[in-house]
């Protein structure tokens, strides 16, 4: 088996990933004068030391391009809006190689656990899984569990078989959406084995609110986040990075993150 490049994307084992796929996803609802610019995130990902940049092709294609050897990429390879609300599947839009031409150094997937449409996710999820690792690239595996079968997304159980299902499936790094429980989200962790947790950001929050969440999360065992509008929607991103880095990276207490606020 080809030798899988994880460590790219990791800083002593603890990584933080700037994610900037809302404008597919969401719509620009998420943004603002600023952040509805490409340039203005990429900026933030390489001054604020990001260990990669989470991004659909037209972006990679268009912005990215010119950062290449700046800031470690993760090419999201599948995506949606959120306009036809029928059954939840995301199918795949931009192709390893495709990625791997733009410079990838991981590739991203998201696989809604629990859908209707499962049996031919995990399919679809199963041959890019093998393509990027024929690669040596590895796979990032946003794990949400969603649709009518799931009736509480972010339960322990859904989060702990999503997390089980990923390191199943042969995700190298699962991205999970945090469910405040800390006691419980440890038993998330362990059931996602050798594949490493970077818990996503949500909505945004007040500050001390999110640096009190990522103190939680951090000692739940993940290796760190991959964010998105907690970071570049904040008024100063760049203060923010420091804070939630501190964190991440330093163990710093929420008073000291703080700090960086200031
Ligand atoms: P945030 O940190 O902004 O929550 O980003 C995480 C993320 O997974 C994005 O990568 C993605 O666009 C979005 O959330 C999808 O969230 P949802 O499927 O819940 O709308």
């Amino acid at each position: 088996m080809k030798r899988i490049k994880i460590d790219k994307l990791f800083t002593e084992e603890k990584t933080m990933m700037l994610a900037y796929d809302h404008g597919l996803e969401h719509g620009p609802i998420d943004f603002n004068a600023d952040d509805v610019d490409p340039e203005y995130v990429i900026y933030i990902a390489i001054n604020g030391g990001y260990n990669a940049f989470i991004c659909q092709k037209g972006i990679a294609e268009k912005y990215h391009e010119n950062y290449r050897k700046k800031i470690p990429l993760i090419v999201k390879l599948n995506g949606k809006s959120n306009i036809p609300r029928i059954f939840p599947i995301s199918r795949q839009l931009c192709s390893v190689k495709k990625a791997v031409d733009l410079g990838a150094d991981a590739v991203g997937y998201t696989v809604y656990v629990g859908s209707p449409l499962e049996p031919k996710i995990f399919e679809d999820f199963g041959k890019i899984q093998e393509e990027a690792h024929d690669y040596g690239l590895p796979v990032v595996a946003w794990m949400y569990p969603r649709g009518r079968f799931v009736s509480n997304e972010t339960s322990t159980s859904m989060l702990s078989y999503a997390a089980r299902i990923g390191l199943e499936l042969g995700a190298d790094i699962l991205k999970i959406k945090y469910n405040g429980k800390k006691e419980e989200f440890k038993w998330v962790v362990k059931c996602a084995g050798k594949a490493r947790v970077a818990v996503a950001g949500g909505s945004k929050l007040p500050d001390i609110d999110l640096l009190k969440r990522v103190k939680d999360m951090m000692e739940t065992g993940i290796s760190g986040m991959a964010i998105g509008r907690n970071i570049w929607q904040h008024k100063n991103p760049m203060k923010m990075t420091a804070a939630v880095k501190s964190i991440i990276f330093e163990d710093a207490e929420v008073k000291e993150a703080m700090e960086y606020l200031k």
